[in-house]
């Protein structure tokens, strides 16, 4: 048994003029909490550190720099990092990466127990829009703001396992777990802002979000054999609700723990990185059973090509 007791740490709204040290704030009390739960590892949302900036349009993109972070850790985030330490506790976080190089991306880092960070992802399936659109309830700038990753989808040594990250819409996307499963992962971290309405098609409210996003993390976890954790930032924003609906989902695809609010809170599961092993020595054993022969389309095209008529 490699049992890794995870915290799931649920972020309420963070509204546009909290400041960071407020939110590291609300984080150390989570972290202090899974601590006395004996928690060995926590995984906090998408951008944790301030509101879901890319609602709001910045006609001058180096406006939205104030919501990126130049150092990681920095000033208001050493903190985390030393009580991550002091608890002997790995984390996660998702946060605005500014690049010396002036590149911005959606990223999170991987923090091991000993308050270092062994590993990082930027996000690469960016959704959204790049220019102010007035048919929208609401904006959804991340093409904006953000470049797609470029640093694939890594699988880390730690936690005593082979762990990933994704983010937010990565998680609408098969690719995304199957080239972490091809690694091995045995746990994939998922950090989350999902608006509870669709801009586009009011339609689709919250029931309709939380099917489509449970859906793609049990599918993700069992085609895998991979645990999921899935954390929300959750709660009304300055007027805009998003989905809570953190939950920790096993290799089985099974939910074993969910939350049952939309504001900070604890999400725990036991999770065992050994019960990984079955699916991947039987019905996913992926040297076996897969034929990538016929999967050329998945790496060759983006968009659909319809047989000719
Ligand atoms: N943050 C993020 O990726 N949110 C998207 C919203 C999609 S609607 C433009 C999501 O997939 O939940």
């Amino acid at each position: 048994m490699r049992n890794v007791r995870t915290a799931a740490a649920q972020l309420g709204p963070i509204q546009r003029a909290d400041s960071r040290a407020e939110v590291v704030q609300r984080m150390l009390a989570l972290l202090q909490r899974a601590k006395r739960e004996r928690c060995d590892f926590l995984v906090f949302p998408e951008l944790a550190l301030t509101t879901f900036f890319p609602r709001w349009y910045h006609e001058d993109r180096r406006d939205a720099d104030q919501w990126f972070e130049t150092q990681m850790p920095g000033p208001a985030t050493q903190p985390l990092f030393d009580a991550a330490r002091e608890a002997a506790m790995g984390m996660t976080f998702g946060y605005a990466e500014l690049t010396p190089e002036g590149e911005h991306f959606n990223s999170s880092v991987l923090v091991e127990r000993s308050g270092e960070i062994v590993g990082k992802y930027r996000k690469i399936h960016l959704p959204g829009h790049a220019e102010f659109d007035p048919e929208r309830s609401f904006q959804h700038l991340e093409k904006r703001y953000f470049l797609p990753g470029d640093l694939g989808f890594p699988v880390f040594r730690a936690m005593g396992g082979l762990m990933g990250m994704c983010i937010c819409n990565d998680r609408r996307w098969p690719e995304t777990y199957r080239v972490m499963g091809l690694q091995g992962v045995e746990m994939i971290t998922l950090g989350f802002n999902t608006p509870s309405v669709n801009s586009q098609n009011p339609d689709e409210g919250p029931q309709m979000r939380m099917h489509h996003h449970k859906l793609s993390l049990q599918a993700g976890a069992y085609q895998n054999s991979t645990w999921v954790v899935a954390v929300a930032k959750a709660g009304v924003e300055d007027g805009h609700p998003m989905v809570g609906g953190s939950c920790i989902v096993d290799p089985n695809g099974i939910i074993v723990a969910e939350s049952t609010s939309e504001e900070d809170e604890l999400v725990i599961a036991d999770c065992d990185l050994d019960a990984t092993r079955f699916g991947k020595q039987t019905i996913f054993d992926f040297k076996r059973h897969r034929r990538i022969e016929h999967y050329t389309n998945i790496t060759s095209q983006v968009g659909v090509v319809e047989p000719a008529e």
